[in-house]
C-alpha cells in the first residue's frame, strides 16, 4: 500500500464563532501599521494593509481550519462519528462546502475594497471604506453562525478521537459495560484505558498499540453498548457501534460469566448476536473473568455463545489475573493473518 500521511483528528482546530471573529478583526483595526518614511500617502497604505490583514485572518482561522476538518471529514469513519455529534440529517461535508463557498465571497471582498481604498481621496474616505468593509466582511460570517456552530460540534467529537493509521491492522474490543474492555486492553496494549467499577467508564474511544507477527496493530478499547438497537443507542455507545462496523478487522467480543453480572447474561447474547449478524466471521468471543466463576458455569456460558454464534472461537480469560491472553494474543494473530493475506 501507497505510505500516506495519517490524518490526525486530534489536531484539527475550531472555527472562531462569529464574535471571536469580531473581536479579531476589530483588534486589527487597533493594531498600528508600520510604514517607512519614504511611503506616501500613508493612510490610504495604511487602511489598504487593513485591509489585507482582515483577509489574512479569515483565511487563517476560517479557511484554512476549514480544509483541516474537510481532511479529517473526508475519512468515513471520522466523517461517521462527527455526524453522531450533530442532528440527524445534517450532511457535514455539505456543510464545510456551503461555508467555503461563502467564505470565498470575501476574498472578492478584499479585492474590491483593496483597489478602492487605494483609489481614494483622502484619509477620509480610506477609514470609511475600510468600515464598510469590514461590516461586509462581518455580516457574511455572521450569516453562517449556525453552519459554524454545527462544525465545531463535529470538531469537538473528533478532538477526542485517536489518531488511527488505516493501513495497519485495527482490533477492537467490544461488549457490554463492564465486562472487563478497558482492562484488557490495558493489559495487552500500549494504552493505559482507566477501568471502574461503575458502566460507561469509557466514554471515547481509545487506541492502544501491540505487537503481532513483527506488526503493530492497533487495539481500540470502545464504550460499552447495551442490547437495543442502534436507533435507541445514546451517543457514547454510538462510537464504539460505528468503530466496530466500519474499522474493525477483528472484533474482541468480551463477556462477564458472573451470576451477579449487572446487565444479565441474556444481553450479552443478544449483543453477540446482532454484531455478529453485522459483521460475520471478524468476531473473536472471549470470557472474561474467570476467576470469578466456577468451571461448571463456565463450561455453559461457552456452551450458550456458541449456540448463538456456530463456528465462532470462544476463549477463556480473566483479564485482571492475566489468564489465557496468550492464546487470545495467538487467536488474533492467526485471524489477523487470514484478514490480510500477504
Ligand atoms: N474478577 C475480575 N474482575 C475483572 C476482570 N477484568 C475486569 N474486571 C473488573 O471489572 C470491572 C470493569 O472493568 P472495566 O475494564 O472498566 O470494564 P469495561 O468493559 O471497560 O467497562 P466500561 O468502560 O464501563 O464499558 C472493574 O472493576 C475491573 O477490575 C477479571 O478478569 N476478573
Ligand atoms: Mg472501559
Amino acid at each position: 500500500m501507497e505510505e500516506r500521511e495519517v490524518v490526525c483528528p486530534e489536531n484539527i482546530r475550531r472555527l472562531p464563532t462569529y464574535s471571536e471573529v469580531r473581536k479579531g478583526i476589530l483588534e486589527i483595526g487597533r493594531e498600528p501599521v508600520p510604514l517607512s518614511k519614504s511611503v506616501s500617502r500613508k493612510a490610504l497604505v495604511k487602511y489598504s494593509t487593513r485591509v489585507e490583514r482582515v483577509f489574512r485572518y479569515v483565511e487563517n482561522h476560517l479557511l484554512a481550519r476549514l480544509r483541516e476538518v474537510r481532511e479529517v471529514l473526508n475519512i468515513p469513519f471520522y466523517r461517521e462519528l462527527a455526524s453522531n455529534a450533530v442532528p440527524e440529517g445534517v450532511d457535514l461535508l455539505n456543510t464545510v462546502g456551503r461555508l467555503s463557498g461563502k467564505l470565498k465571497a470575501i476574498r472578492k471582498l478584499y479585492r474590491e475594497y483593496r483597489t478602492r481604498v487605494l483609489s481614494s481621496i483622502d484619509r477620509l474616505e480610506a477609514e470609511e471604506l475600510y468600515r464598510e468593509y469590514v461590516g461586509r466582511v462581518l455580516s457574511v460570517v455572521r450569516r453562517l453562525s449556525r453552519d459554524i456552530e454545527l462544525l465545531n460540534s463535529a470538531v469537538d467529537e473528533l478532538r477526542k478521537t485517536p489518531c488511527i493509521d488505516f493501513s495497519k491492522p485495527i482490533i477492537a474490543v467490544a461488549g457490554l459495560p463492564q465486562v472487563g474492555k478497558s482492562t484488557l486492553v490495558a493489559t495487552i496494549s500500549s494504552a493505559k484505558p482507566r477501568s471502574s467499577p461503575f458502566p460507561f467508564t469509557t466514554k471515547e474511544i481509545v487506541l492502544g498499540h501491540i505487537e503481532l507477527n513483527g506488526t503493530t496493530v492497533q487495539i481500540l478499547d470502545l464504550p460499552g453498548i447495551l442490547d437495543r438497537s442502534p436507533e435507541e443507542m445514546n451517543r457514547i455507545e454510538r462510537r464504539a457501534f460505528i468503530a466496530l462496523t466500519t474499522v474493525a478487522q477483528v472484533i474482541v467480543y468480551l463477556v462477564d460469566p458472573s451470576e451477579d453480572f449487572y446487565y444479565g447474561f441474556e444481553s450479552q447474547l443478544n449483543l453477540l448476536k446482532a454484531i455478529h449478524s453485522l459483521v460475520g466471521q471478524k468476531v473473536v468471543v472471549a470470557v472474561n473473568k474467570v476467576d470469578k466463576v466456577s468451571d461448571e458455569r463456565l463450561t455453559r456460558v461457552v456452551e450458550a455463545l456458541m449456540e448463538v454464534v456456530p463456528g465462532a472461537k470462544v476463549l477463556k480469560i480473566s483479564a485482571l489475573r492475566k489468564l489465557g491472553l496468550e492464546e487470545l494474543l495467538s487467536t488474533l494473530r492467526n485471524f489477523l493473518r487470514e484478514a490480510r493475506p500477504e
